[in-house]
């Protein structure tokens, strides 16, 4: 019987800078997944790649003084490029696609001309706004103060020969995928792509460009290229030999449809509006399911160059090893909601889950065999009362584990192994061992307690070795379980591990950190890393230099005294799909809620907020934004930074919204 199929999507990256721990996290959650179907026996693939068009490599290769290909072979292959970062975090992809791989490039224009016979794409003219210096055509709706949400400049209106997509014509469907299906996961994103972007009318799509040339050429009409998620969407696809030469075609008629796709929250909508109706168009099957996970933030803020606040994965991987960096991500953030690294986070769960419990529990198992019986437990074993609970629990872990893996909740898969490592700790102090061993009567029992310790051991390992592949293999061979005893068939029974079982003690597989210590190193190491002057964000304009020296008209202190500043408590604060710059903050100015839009998105996260005392000017009188569709009730005050971002005072928790600033 053939072995069952799993295949399993990262997005693929831009190689437009180095990556950083956020890319790292999604491969890492994908090749958990992709690890831990294989260790059920699936026939998996794994699938990896990069995105290499655009307009954005075509300006950074110009500006680096290179090609554009040779730009991206940089990234890519270089040293320390996206590989190397894969190899180095053992990511088991099984396939890599670059977009600028000769067979992609011919696919890519065999299936753009597909959807051009059938009457899906044709050409039209492309109105907008257009910003010239960054060369971009804006919808009005994106626009942000009427000007490029990008750069802040003003724009144009302007029209181009284009080719579109006909989107809205698989917009019931899509809808209907979206809202009756478990397509896409969570569950949560569903109603964001629905009420935003399908319900409100689903435009066609312009999916070819004329302004820059590095992309794939239409071949029939070659001023266009080829719109780039048109081209990075169907890497999935192509990477199977799809209309290409480079893979057999059985590969396509193997592995598609993925049965996943992981992509970050951002590219939902890519894949699950866009996506779906394109391979509607082709005739094609629909991937099994789309998941959305959350981002990593760092520092309560989005990850960004220009801030100069991304976490490298080279330097942590190297440090800390690389699987307490995978497990670090993966047991810390709920796959589908954004999460906070912070360097304190790390440590401590280093520290806690790795070296205390199971690092311990490992090297107390195996130090008192041999201590007690030379390595080699005796077949003699006595059971006690301690023994039920914790054998129950080992015995219906890979169930529970199972349930929580294939809702890709990796955090509570993770949860539910260390529930019992924890188990088996507090076992060994209910039968201290070391009591057991001073009487010879006692050495069945003796025997039995750490028979129980390593086997439960064993099924945790099993377990965690998607997680920790490498820690996996060095703590089986301190148990003595050679690979029949690895098997996902063998974490099922308590038991499998023979009685007479040779444990020896090994290396300490997570050495303790010494915390303050090392969050001081850290600390100098990344902020070493730091570009010395962050350039300053495209659409805020670099504020001292510009600002200081030009102040504002002299006011009375009367005039002065008119504007109302209050402390508000933020209550809830969240991203708006209806523009990239704003934040809508709900806060509590002590007698009342009001919204108030603030345009810090590009500095803050939602979560930093949420629970702050800010300032705000209460007396604004209201401002309706974004067309009419919000009105702003007052304003946030934040201080310009010197590299064009944004700070925000924060008063103490215990000071009461609405207290008077003067
Ligand atoms: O969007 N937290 O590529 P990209 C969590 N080429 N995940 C993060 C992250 C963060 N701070 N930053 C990046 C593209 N990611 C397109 C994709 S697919 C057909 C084309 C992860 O280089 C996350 O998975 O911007 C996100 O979706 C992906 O990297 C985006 O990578």
């Amino acid at each position: 019987m053939s072995k069952k199929k799993f295949y399993i999507t990262t997005p693929i990256y831009y190689p437009s800078d180095r990556l950083h721990i956020g890319h790292a996290y999604c491969s890492v959650a994908t090749d958990a997944m992709a690890r831990y179907k294989r260790l059920q026996g699936y026939d998996v693939l794994f699938l990896t790649g990069t995105d290499e068009h655009g307009l954005k490599i075509e300006q950074k290769a110009r500006e680096a003084g290179v090609t554009p290909q040779q730009f991206v072979d940089n990234i890519v292959e270089g040293p320390r490029g996206v590989k190397d970062l894969w190899k180095l975090m053992d990511v088991s992809y099984d396939r890599f696609i670059r977009t600028t791989d000769d067979y992609h490039v011919t696919a890519i224009q065999r299936i753009f001309k597909r959807m051009y016979d059938k009457g899906d794409i044709y050409k039209g003219t492309y109105k907008g706004k257009y910003c010239t210096p960054c060369e971009s055509f804006w919808t009005e709706s994106q626009l942000v103060n009427g000007c490029c949400p990008d750069c802040g400049r003003p724009v144009v209106d302007a029209e181009e020969e284009a080719y579109f997509f006909r989107l809205s014509k698989y917009a019931s469907r899509v809808r209907d995928l979206l809202v009756n299906t478990d397509f896409l996961q969570p569950r949560s994103r569903v109603n964001e792509m629905v009420h935003n972007f399908i319900d409100p009318g689903l435009e066609d799509l312009c999916v070819s460009r004329t302004s820059f040339s590095w992309g794939v050429p239409v071949d029939f009409d070659p001023r266009h290229v080829v719109y780039v998620w048109i081209d990075a969407l169907f890497n999935y696809t192509t990477a199977l030999g799809l209309l290409n030469d480079r893979y057999p075609d059985s590969d396509y008629e193997t592995y598609w449809p993925a049965d996943v796709h992981f992509v970050g929250k951002e590219i939902v909508r890519f894949h699950s509006i866009i996506w779906p109706a394109m391979l509607m168009s082709m005739e094609m099957p629909l991937p099994k399911h789309v998941f959305g996970h959350g981002w990593l933030n760092f520092g309560g803020e989005k990850m960004s160059k220009s801030r100069g606040n991304v976490v490298d994965p080279y330097l942590l991987g190297e440090r800390y090893g690389v699987d307490a960096l995978r497990f670090f991500l993966l047991r810390t953030f709920p796959f589908g909601s954004d999460g906070n690294f912070t360097n304190e986070l790390l440590i401590q769960t280093i520290n806690t889950d790795l070296a205390n419990d199971l690092g311990n529990l490992l090297s107390r198992t195996t130090a008192m065999a041999e201590k007690y019986f030379g390595g080699t437990l005796p077949e003699q074993q006595a059971e006690g009362p301690e023994d039920a609970e914790l054998l129950a629990m080992a015995g219906a872990l890979r169930g529970r584990y199972e349930a929580e893996m294939e809702k890709y909740a990796f955090q509570n898969a993770l949860g539910e192994v260390f529930t019992v490592i924890a188990r088996a700790n507090k076992y060994i102090d209910e039968t201290a061992p070391w009591v057991l061993a001073k009487n010879e009567a006692d050495r069945p029992r003796l025997a039995r307690v750490l028979y129980d310790l390593a086997e439960t051991l064993r099924i945790c390992l099993v377990l965690l070795r998607p997680f920790l592949p490498g820690t996996c293999a060095k703590a089986f061979a301190q148990l003595g379980a050679g690979e029949a005893l690895q098997s996902w068939e063998s974490a099922a029974v308590f038991g499998a591990l023979p009685a007479a079982a040779a444990l020896h003690k090994g290396e300490n597989l997570f050495p303790r950190i010494d915390a303050e210590k090392e969050l001081a190193a850290l600390d100098a190491l990344m902020a070493a890393q730091k570009p010395a002057e962050a350039p300053a964000p495209a659409n805020r304009p670099a504020a001292p230099a510009a600002d200081i020296g030009e102040h504002s008209p002299e006011i009375s202190f009367d005039e002065f005294c008119k504007v109302e500043m209050r402390v508000a408590e933020v209550r809830a604060a969240e991203r708006m799909a209806e523009s990239r710059k704003l934040l809508k903050l709900t806060v509590f100015d002590g007698e009342r809620e009001r919204c108030i839009l603030s345009g810090i998105a590009k500095w803050w996260a939602p979560e930093a907020l949420a629970g702050k005392k800010v300032a705000i000017v209460a007396n604004l009188a209201p401002r309706p934004m974004l067309g009419g569709s919000y009105v702003s009730e007052g304003m946030l005050v934040a201080a310009d930074t010197p590299d064009g971002g944004c700070s925000i005072a924060f008063y103490p928790d215990d000071l009461p919204a609405g207290s008077r600033i003067h």
